[in-house]
This record gives C-alpha cells, structure tokens and sequence, in this order.
C-alpha cells in the first residue's frame, strides 16, 4: 500500500465531558503503541506533542447551561488552526482526544483546508450519539454534545472561533454511525438539515458494507476528502470500556474492524480523530489496545491481501 506521512497531535481536552479522565487520552494511545503500530505497517510517524489551548480573553458562555465554554473556544481555535495547517500538507493527521468537543477545532480545521483545495469534506462520525445538540438545546451543557452542529453550521455558536465560521461541513455530506442515543432537539436538527444516519438498528438490518459502500461512493463521485471522528463509545462497552458515556448494544470488534478495513480500501480518508478514551475506566489498557487496533486496520492491516479475482 501506498506509504503515509502520518502526524499525532495530542489534544488532552476534558472539559467537554461530564467526568475526567480524557485528559489522559493522548499519552495511553502512546503507551499502548500507536506509533509503532503504524511504522510496522510501513508508514512514517511524527508525533507533535501535545497541544495547548489558545488564550480567549473574555469570551463568555452564550447561556448558564453550557460549561467551560472558554476552554471549549481555546481549544478549537488551537485545533481549528492546526488542522487548516496540516490540511493543506501532504501529511496525514490523527488528532488524539481528549474528549469529542475536539471535533469543533480539528473537522472545521480539514474544512477549511479542504475548501481551499476545491475539494468538498465528507465527514462519518462513528458514536453512539449525534453530537448535534446546539449551546441552546443541550440540557447538560456537556460541550462534547454539540462539536458537529457546529462543524455543519448550525447557527449560535458565535465567540467559539472568534469570527464566523468560513467553511462549514454541508450537512449531507455526513454520516452518523452507530448512534442509539439522539436526544429530541438533535433528531429535528438532523431530519431538518438532511445528516445521514445510521443508527444501530439500520446496521442490524443492512449491515455495514452496504451501508458504508454507499457512502464512500458518494465521497468519490464529488471527489471528496473524508475526516472520520471515532468515538469509543462507537463501540460496545463490553469490548471498550473506557468511556464515560457508555451504551449499551453498540458496534462489535468485526463490525468495528470491517467499517476500518472498507475506509482503508476505499483510499479516500485524509484525517481522523480518535475521541473519548478515558484511561481511568479502562480495563488494563484494553480499549487503548482495541482503539490502536482499529487505527492499524484503517492503515492497512490485513490478515490476508485479498487480490482481485479473475475467472
Ligand atoms: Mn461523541
């Protein structure tokens, strides 16, 4: 396979979440061989540390519900920076989370970068929840609930890039993923704005390859870049523990690995990010483990190579 430039940037952000813990995230994906996992599949690695959030001033909460929202607008104007970076380099970024409030920097970030090449981002968002609740509709005022409204360009959420945002995602070119938990107001927004999703029932029913497949053709019919935002709670907790949200009936370690295996085939994913590892939780390192096994699958890994067969 063709031989990546991939580059870690770890983003040790907690404050989107409702426990602590993701701070941890970036440094348990080290330890648990990230890296290494790459290089053996014969691509380079850089890893750039961990990042830090931008100093805001005095930007303040739109409303009481939601928290941190400074530390929310630190980190995605750090990220948002970054990602419009890398993006416009042949390189390959894996942002390390942290929590999915990530996503508002690092997705709008490859937005910005994607439409300064005239090429359309797709983005399939892996989770078992939407992440489309708005500062106005979240009734936790978690902050990891709301990254993709914003990236889709869902109105309010001024003061988090300190200017309008540019270069939303066009909400058709998303696909949630594995979702089984959509509040109300998130449900609307999604019907409303035309998101794909594929909950889980969809996946019982279709089955990954048909839902994905169809998917991936339309990234390459537009001729698209994709961002893919894996959540660990995408995946069921019997198997990735280390999560603070988690819910039950999520996707298994096949149906996991076959949704990675079809992205790398594909040759159309550019950035990823790897959300809501909370090492805390963790069972000895076994969602570590499982979270770098996939990125491997992602990267080329394979049991068998799989040749085109003529009769
Ligand atoms: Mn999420």
């Amino acid at each position: 396979m063709e031989r990546q430039e991939i580059v870690l940037v770890g983003a040790p952000v907690e404050e989107g979440a409702g426990r602590k813990g993701c701070v941890m995230g970036p440094d348990a994906y080290r330890t648990a061989g990230l890296a290494v996992t790459l290089e053996a599949l014969g691509h380079a690695v850089k890893d750039l540390g961990n990042l830090k959030p931008a100093q805001t001033g005095n930007v303040r909460a739109p409303n009481g519900t939601v928290k941190n929202f400074a530390a929310y607008a630190g980190w995605t104007r750090v990220l948002h920076a970054q990602a419009a970076a890398l993006g416009s380099k042949n390189v390959f970024p894996i942002y390390l989370g942290g929590d999915h409030s990530i996503a508002a920097g690092t997705v709008s970030g490859q937005a910005k970068a994607a439409a300064e090449r005239n090429r359309p981002l797709f983005v399939l968002w892996l989770d078992a929840h939407s992440d489309f609740h708005t500062l106005d509709s979240t009734a936790s005022g978690n902050l990891h609930g709301t990254p993709l409204a914003f990236v889709a360009g869902m109105p309010g959420f001024d003061g988090l890039l300190g200017q309008a945002l540019a270069h939303p995602v066009t909400p058709q070119n998303i696909e949630v993923m594995g979702v089984r938990s959509i509040d109300d107001p998130e449900r609307a927004l999604l019907l409303d704005q035309g998101v794909g999703v594929s909950d889980m029932r969809r996946i019982d029913e279709e089955g990954i390859p048909a839902i994905l497949s169809a998917f991936l053709n339309r990234v390459k019919a537009a001729n698209g870049l994709l961002h893919v935002s894996l959540d660990v709670d995408f995946l069921d907790p019997e198997i990735a523990p280390a999560v603070g949200t988690t819910v039950p009936g999520g996707t298994t370690f096949r149906e996991a690995h076959l949704v990675m295996e079809m992205l790398h085939d594909s040759g159309l994913v550019s950035s990823l990010d790897l959300v809501e590892l909370n090492p805390f939780l963790d069972e000895r390192g076994k969602t570590a483990r499982l979270m770098v096994d996939l990125a491997g699958s992602l990267f080329g890994r394979r049991v068998f190579d799989r040749p085109t067969r003529s009769f």
